[in-house]
């Protein structure tokens, strides 16, 4: 039997089915079982990685290891969702919008990135001085999100007019970029976050970490220690910043990346979706008057 990572899609939280898959249905009422305390309806929906749906026929397909977002359509999260969608039908491509930037040294492959990611190809030369704003609409866990990017030029200097810019343009979700090839790259990037971190510009934001060109080869070594250094982050900060690498080349971890990032924001959204209280009917037509 396959050992799963089951994800809470409304938190994030993580635990561990071991589940057979000859008989699918049973993966529903160990994940309704084993998150009966938080989500306390029962699960019957199954996202993977990238926020896309995964059809009951292909839960025998899960292996070892597989990481899979659970969720209930029952829940009072997804029901305030599917409101929101009935009341405002020419609204329903946005329940949520996240901004988002991306920072590192130049030639990193931050562009490179943006546009795989917002367009799926990979342009090996794209022009240094542009500034770029991208807008894109994804489904991520069947909630329908707007994704406002900015693709920044990069820094030879620390650039402290990006402070004035992620306050202005009330960045929710910041993507900090290196390339796993080149140290210097690295030691750049430190210095971007220590000074974010001075700045408590990381405050209330969610932070990812991705060393790209993972195509071309690098050192074990000094990945395992950048890793221990955003652990450090992660720990002064007092939240999660994931660290991965992957490449924009070869289009390894670009999605799961942004669709971890806008994840984290839409947890931080769903604390703001108020609890029914017992006894409260939320069918929204009826009204007692
Ligand atoms: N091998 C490899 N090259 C990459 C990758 N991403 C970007 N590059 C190359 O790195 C250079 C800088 O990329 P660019 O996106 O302009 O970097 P930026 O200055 O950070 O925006 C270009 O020559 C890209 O073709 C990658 O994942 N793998
Ligand atoms: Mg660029």
């Amino acid at each position: 039997m396959p050992r799963v990572t089951v994800v809470n899609g409304y938190n994030g939280q993580e635990k561990h089915i071991d589940y057979d898959t000859s008989r699918p249905k049973t993966f529903w009422n160990s994940c309704t079982e084993i998150f009966s305390e938080d989500i306390k309806t029962t699960i019957n929906l199954a996202y993977d990685e990238r926020g896309v749906p995964i059809p009951m026929a292909d839960l025998s397909d899960l292996v070892d290891g597989s990481k899979v977002y659970v969720k209930s359509s029952s829940h009072y999260i997804d029901k305030h969702y599917s409101r929101q969608n009935q009341r405002n039908p020419e609204n329903k491509f946005c329940n949520e919008s996240v901004r988002m930037l991306n920072l590192g040294g130049i030639k990193v492959g931050k562009s490179a990135i943006a546009f795989r990611y917002m367009n799926d190809m990979f342009i090996s030369d794209h022009d240094a001085t542009l500034e770029d704003w991208y807008l894109n609409r994804i489904s991520i866990d069947g909630i329908k999100v707007q994704l406002r990017f900015l693709d920044t030029r990069g820094m030879e200097e620390y650039r402290s007019d990006l402070e004035s810019i992620i306050e202005r343009e009330n960045m929710d979700s910041i993507l900090l970029i290196y390339d796993v090839t080149d140290n210097t790259s690295w030691d750049k990037l430190e210095e971007i976050h220590n000074n974010l971190q001075k700045e408590g510009l990381l405050h209330d934001r969610t932070v990812s970490v991705l060393g790209n060109k993972c195509d071309l080869p690098h050192s074990s070594m000094e990945l395992s220690h950048q890793k221990e250094s955003v652990n450090v982050w992660s720990e002064n900060a007092d939240t999660d910043i994931d660290f991965r690498v992957g490449s924009a080349k070869s289009n390894h971890q670009i999605q799961e990346c942004f669709v971890h990032l806008i994840r984290q924001k839409l947890y931080m959204d769903y604390e703001s979706i108020e609890t029914p209280v017992p006894g409260y009917c939320d069918c929204y037509q009826c009204a007692i008057l």
